[in-house]
């Protein structure tokens, strides 16, 4: 068994504080630990970045509100500013080894990730342009020719903004700019980094470091690749009609959902808007696994969101009439019903791990 380290203890009482909203209390803890000679890229990597996945954990178990979420958060980001702003200590940085963009494509809110990156990049003196979250392609565009960076970063957590980060990829390589990217969003070995063919993907901040430092060969610029030129499964068009008939999906979705699932019909109305949140990511991550032509990507968002709804008692057979609502929408399409049918069985096989029958 591992070891409880002295960098456990910070954790624990940086979690601590800023579950309680005790942001001096927390800003201490970090400074402290600094100030006694913890490394700030330890700090950050070891210790806030965990402190953040713990805020999932403790959210997806129904331990926390969303409000403690968003109060850690801001909290943690705070801190994370303030040792940047100690290690500047009002000069401006010197950097040696080169300049990067760091960023997150339009449409995603989750900067923190990013931002962990580009501080450790610019401790190991990278000069960092750290855009922070959704950043419109065309604007990250403009910037990478008023800038020239050596290359641009990209980070994910929501893999429904793949196909947005493709067009980002493609956008970037066409002017010339190497793009490496990283987050949960690329999947766990970055398969849909290796699929949207960025140049490369690095599992965290020090394997950016290292990518980095091995050099990054700058794409040569082109008129740009169309999505269909790196993914010829899309000629298919099942991407493209699930995803613009989206909201008529949904309405119809949770309109066959009323006849499948009796205990829909006393749902209050905030029930029923959670339920449309709910189904509406089925339908984006449905067809986001139609974009990058993985059923897994689909597969492991149903297992994630049975066990965020069975935490609040949600039974997963909801989610199951779901499915097959859809899947009576989307009968001519191929792809996307055998996305379905392995949703429905991943399901089965999660809802039997989770709750085994009685053994005879
Ligand atoms: C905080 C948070 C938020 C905040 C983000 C605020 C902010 N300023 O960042 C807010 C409240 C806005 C938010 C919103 C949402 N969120 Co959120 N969020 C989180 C949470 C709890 C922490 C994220 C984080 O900072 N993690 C810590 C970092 C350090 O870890 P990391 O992401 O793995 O990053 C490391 C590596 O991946 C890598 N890396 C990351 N980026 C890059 C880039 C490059 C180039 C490289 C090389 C490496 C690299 O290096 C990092 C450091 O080592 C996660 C849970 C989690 N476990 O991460 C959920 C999570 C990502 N969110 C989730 C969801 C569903 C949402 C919402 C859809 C919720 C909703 N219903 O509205 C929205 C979507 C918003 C949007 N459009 O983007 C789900 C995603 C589930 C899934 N199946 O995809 C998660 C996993 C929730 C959970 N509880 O488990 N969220």
């Amino acid at each position: 068994m591992r070891q409880a380290t002295a960098t456990d203890t910070v954790v624990e009482r940086l979690w601590r504080a800023a579950v309680e909203g005790d942001e001096p209390a927390a800003a201490s803890v970090v400074h402290e630990a600094l100030d006694t000679g913890v490394p700030e890229e330890t700090l950050l990597l070891e210790v806030l970045a965990p402190v953040q996945a713990r805020v999932g954990v403790e959210w997806a178990a129904d331990r926390i509100t969303v409000a403690q979420e968003h109060a850690v958060t801001a909290i943690n980001e705070r801190i994370v500013a303030s040792l940047a702003h100690r290690r500047a200590g009002g000069r401006p940085a010197v950097p040696s080894r080169g300049r990067v963009t760091v960023g997150c494509v339009d449409g995603e809110w989750h900067a923190f990730p990013a931002r962990l990156v580009a501080e450790v990049l610019s401790l190991h003196g990278w000069r960092v342009d750290y855009l922070g979250a959704q950043t419109p392609t065309p604007h990250l565009v403009a910037h990478l020719h008023q800038s020239n960076p050596d290359a641009v970063l990209l980070s994910g957590s929501i893999p429904t903004h793949l196909p947005t980060a493709h067009a980002a990829i493609t956008a970037c390589q066409a002017v010339g700019v190497p793009v490496l990217t990283g987050g949960r969003a690329f999947g766990p070995d970055g398969r849909y980094a290796r699929t949207l063919r960025a140049d490369r993907w690095a599992p965290d901040a020090r394997g950016a470091l290292a990518v980095l430092d091995e050099g990054l060969p700058r794409p040569s610029a082109s008129a740009g690749r169309q999505a269909v030129d790196d993914l010829p499964h899309l000629a298919d068009q099942e991407y493209t009609m699930v995803a613009r008939s989206r909201h008529r999906l949904v309405r119809q979705t949770l309109a066959d959902l009323e006849e499948r699932f009796p205990p829909m019909r006393v749902y209050s109305d905030l029930q029923r808007e959670r339920t449309a949140e709910d189904i509406a990511h089925i339908v984006g991550f449905l067809a986001t696994a139609l974009y990058v032509d993985d059923p897994e990507l689909f597969t492991t968002f149903l297992t994630w969101t049975a066990d965020v709804l069975g935490a609040r008692r949600v039974p997963t057979r909801s989610l199951v009439a779901g499915l097959d609502a859809l899947a009576g929408q989307l009968r001519d399409f191929p792809r996307a019903t055998h996305v379905i049918e392995r949703g429905g069985a991943a399901l089965a096989e999660h809802a039997a791990r989770s709750f085994p029958g009685p053994r005879s």
